[in-house]
């Protein structure tokens, strides 16, 4: 990591504590139950954690983005579906309306959202819309002081508990990414109808639900910015999301070497440990090796954001790297466990169905490469 202040450290031990206590022991069951950690969550927000990097005038902790990579990665080697409810929390609800919103939205919806009494979602993907984003069909057409919402949203993370929503939708259906709005969208809106929880290969406590909107009335007053330019906020809640994803995928990945590396001290085969083995020593270096350069981009993206300097390049990079090195190193610590890494009653097969989606969400590994090489050739 690079060079974290007095006051990172203080606050990633901290998270770290909280996580390996109240997190961690929960981790496989609800895996399996499936129950959303609404009250771990809660927790999160009355310790602050939710309000990491907000303003403390909106009830945010006035730290940087680093703190939040911190905290993204502590939580992350505990549970990967908590992990995701969060960075769907902060990153694409809450960082939109501090992003983008004009004051009266800030001070109506981020105080609830940063301290954990309301949950918040992102809804942009859409049955036939997933990395191209701008194909979205979702309409919001203006009559008099509202927008009628008409659309049908997936994989909406968070959605069947949030209270706060941030809907994507064409206003000039002719357009393609020139005629995309964002609106705030409340769950008691009429019209806001809530599908089923969806049963997915891992993170499976986290909350995924299709999000339909059926002539919902939306005030006005909750657009987001302004009217045809919310692709380019996507873009840019996105480009900054993803660097929570790639602290996740660290998370995740770490927590997979820790076992992995445990475990070889202990197994026994041929008459030593495993982590005798020269074969294991490679896997445990590559896993080391790939998981530190990974957490340096993290960190180096998430301190270009900080410094206001541009990041988009290096917060796809990121993602990337981290995501499928993460993905390397489950693979390598279930090969370590061996059968054992293959049943449910060691935590590794979970990390890995739990790494998998940080290759998929908030923009695949192809669109991660589409993002980099575009930056590159500009620069050229
Ligand atoms: N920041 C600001 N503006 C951006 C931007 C960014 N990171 N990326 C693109 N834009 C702007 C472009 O500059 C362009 O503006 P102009 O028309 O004024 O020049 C506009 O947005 C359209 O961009 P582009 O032509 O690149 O759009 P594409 O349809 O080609 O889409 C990708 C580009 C694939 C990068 C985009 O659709 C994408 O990120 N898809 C993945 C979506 C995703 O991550 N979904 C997961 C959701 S997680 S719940």
């Amino acid at each position: 990591m690079l060079n974290l202040s007095d006051e990172q450290i203080m606050l990633r031990d901290t998270v770290r504590e909280f996580a390996q206590k109240e997190i961690e022991p929960k981790a496989a069951e609800i895996d399996v139950t499936m129950e959303f950690p609404a009250e771990t969550l809660r927790k999160m927000g009355e310790l602050g954690f939710l309000g990491i990097p907000f303003p403390s005038q909106y009830g945010g902790g006035d730290l940087d983005t680093v703190s939040f990579v911190l905290m993204m990665e502590e939580i992350a080697k505990a549970c990967g579906s908590t992990t995701l409810s969060v960075a769907a929390h902060c990153s694409l609800c809450s960082a939109p309306i501090m992003m983008f919103g004009n004051e009266v939205q800030k001070r109506k919806y981020l105080p609830p959202l940063l301290s954990g009494e309301k949950f918040g979602s992102f809804c942009l993907t859409e049955p036939h819309s997933g990395s191209d984003a701008g194909a979205l069909t979702t309409s919001a057409t203006r009559k008099g002081n509202e927008y009628i919402l008409n659309g049908n949203k997936m994989y909406v993370t968070n959605g069947g508990y949030a209270g706060t929503y941030i809907v994507f939708a064409k206003t000039n259906p002719a357009a393609k990414t020139k005629g995309i709005s964002a609106l705030i969208v409340e769950r008691e809106y009429p019209g806001v109808v809530i599908g089923k929880k969806e049963n997915k290969l891992g993170l499976r406590a986290s909350d995924t639900r299709q999000i339909t909107f059926e002539d919902c009335r939306v005030p006005a007053a909750n657009l987001l910015g302004e009217e045809n330019e919310a692709f380019k906020y996507a873009m840019q809640i996105l480009d900054s999301g993803r660097i929570g994803i790639g602290a996740m995928a660290v998370g995740l990945g770490q927590a997979a070497m820790d076992k992995a590396v445990a475990y070889s001290k202990e197994r026994k085969a041929f008459g030593q440990a495993i982590s005798e083995f020269q074969a294991i020593r490679w896997y445990i270096a590559d896993m080391a090796t790939e998981l530190h350069a990974a957490r340096l981009m993290v960190h180096h993206a998430a301190q270009l954001k900080d410094a206001g300097k541009p990041f988009v390049k290096e917060a796809a990079m990121a993602k990337l790297f981290a995501s499928e090195a993460a993905m390397r190193a489950c693979n390598k610590a279930i090969q370590t466990f061996g059968g054992y890494g293959y049943i449910m009653d060691y935590p590794v097969e979970r990390y890995w169905r739990d790494t998998k989606l940080t290759e998929i969400g908030e923009g695949t590994s192809e669109v991660q490469r589409m993002v980099i090489s575009r930056e590159v050739l500009k620069e050229v």
